[in-house]
């Protein structure tokens, strides 16, 4: 089922005849409104949507520097919603909404979720943070635009989690992919079986993943794992997410412009080749963004899709690009160690990357953990033990092969390995 069919398969010329179009007001309305843009824009005529690419870039460190409201387009008063952005990375990033951007928001939300296989009359058991993450309440808004239920029970506290979802039955969840299998592996615990809460569907997102953990989400809670993207300066959860085909995710490229750029060089790169994603929105009305770098290297195709669908999708997102580590003159995405690490057996799906800075060349140790039948079979936790000491060489041996680097390699005890409640903390830097 389709949410929007008119929007989501517009032929060619009509997509981008309407992209066109909201390109062009959405350049007008950011040059009248926004004193940055009437600055970079002025004198740049666009005649074209091909023409998009000789206009600057707007990053992150933008929307910073002109914290908290500079880049608004519309005053105070016709805001209707705040978020932020975690801000781990320094200052938290404030984005607003007008009515009609929450509107805009409820709608691309809803066409993922019923990509996804959702339907009115479903229940959603919402685990994504709520507050000023946008994970709760963009998937929340999204699914009530449905016709859906919500259990609002947001991120932490997973055994209230186990609790609601045994009880209520939910036909969907939706968390970040590794609380999900946190909540997954603590029912295990407990003596419980994922398999048996009767899901439907996992919608996951808000962070990097393979398809190793696809298959152990999928194996866990057998049913099948969704992938959703987007960010907070964008709109939040919602800018992309898969069908039932999963050859990538959906665009809502009627209202998001999507290009490739290379990162170096800024150089716009043809469909099918890997870069940084860069999104320009169409529809937004207080925070319109030109050419906004999010970061996330990806690739993108406008092929047709067998579901339908005719938007353009971009591949599972590998990570964002100054998450790349350089370890020994190696170019690193974790994912990519994820998914050398997902295929062995005898490991938990959880693992951390410990890059030490304090050398001249830096160094990677990669911690993982025996699965519990794993240690049952030692007789408890010893990492000298020859089995546990065969599997570390293996896992060595396999990351070498996989990303080109012989790294370390420490087995640690079960339960040991920080488990997340919201977005994985994958990679610790020792400085
Ligand atoms: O994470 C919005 C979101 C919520 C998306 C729930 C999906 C589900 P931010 O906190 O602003 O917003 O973080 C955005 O998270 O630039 C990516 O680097 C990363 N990210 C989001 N979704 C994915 C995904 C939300 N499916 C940043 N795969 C983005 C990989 C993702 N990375």
């Amino acid at each position: 089922m389709i949410w929007n069919p008119a929007a989501e398969r517009l032929t060619r010329a009509a997509r981008e005849a309407l992209q066109w179009e909201r390109l062009r007001a959405t350049l007008a309305w950011a040059t009248e409104r926004v004193p940055f843009y009437a600055e970079r824009l002025r004198g740049r005529a666009v005649r074209g949507l091909g023409e998009l690419a000789t206009l600057p870039f707007t990053r992150k460190s933008d929307l910073r520097e002109h914290y908290p409201f500079g880049l608004f387009a519309v005053p105070r008063a016709e805001l209707a919603r705040l978020h932020a952005s975690s801000g781990t990375k320094g200052k938290p990033t404030v984005v607003g909404y007008t009515a009609g951007d929450l509107d805009v928001w409820r709608e691309v939300m809803a066409r993922v979720l019923v990509a996804a296989g959702g339907r009115a009359g479903d229940t959603l058991h919402n685990g994504y943070g709520y507050g000023l993450f946008t994970g709760g309440l963009g998937f929340h808004d999204g699914a009530e635009r449905v016709g859906m239920s919500v259990v609002p029970v947001s991120s932490g506290n997973t055994a209230r989690h186990i609790l609601l979802l045994q009880d209520v039955r939910p036909a969907g969840l939706c968390a970040t992919p590794s609380f999900a299998l946190h909540i997954a592996e603590t029912m295990h615990e407990q003596g419980g079986d994922p398999r048996g809460l009767g899901l439907r569907y996992g919608l996951y997102g808000a962070e990097p993943w393979t398809e190793g953990l696809r298959g152990a989400l999928e194996r866990a809670f057998g049913c099948p794992a969704y992938d959703v993207y987007g960010l907070s300066e964008i709109v939040g959860p919602g800018v992309a997410g898969e069908c039932e085909a999963r050859e990538g995710l959906h665009l809502a490229d009627d209202h998001f412009l999507p290009e490739i750029i290379d990162p170096a060089t800024g150089a716009v790169l043809p469909p099918g080749h890997e870069g940084e994603l860069v999104l320009t929105t169409l529809t937004k009305r207080a925070l319109p963004l030109i050419r906004y770098r999010t970061g996330d290297v990806t690739t993108l195709t406008d092929a047709a899709c067998a579901c339908g669908r005719t938007s353009a999708r971009i591949a599972r997102v590998k990570g964002r690009s100054d998450d790349m580590l350089i370890v020994k003159g190696v170019n690193l995405y974790p994912s990519e160690v994820e998914a050398a690490l997902l295929g062995v057996e005898e490991l938990v799906p959880h693992y951390q990357l410990l890059v030490d800075r304090r050398t001249t060349l830096a160094r990677l140790e990669v911690q993982v953990e025996p699965a519990p039948a794993v240690v049952e079979r030692c007789g408890g936790f010893d990492a000298a033990h020859p089995v546990l000491v065969d599997l570390r060489r293996r896992i060595g041996e396999r990351l070498a092969k996989a990303i080109g680097l012989s790294v370390e390699v420490t087995l640690v005890a079960p339960r040991t390995l920080p488990r997340s409640e919201g977005k994985a903390v994958r990679v610790v830097e020792k400085r």
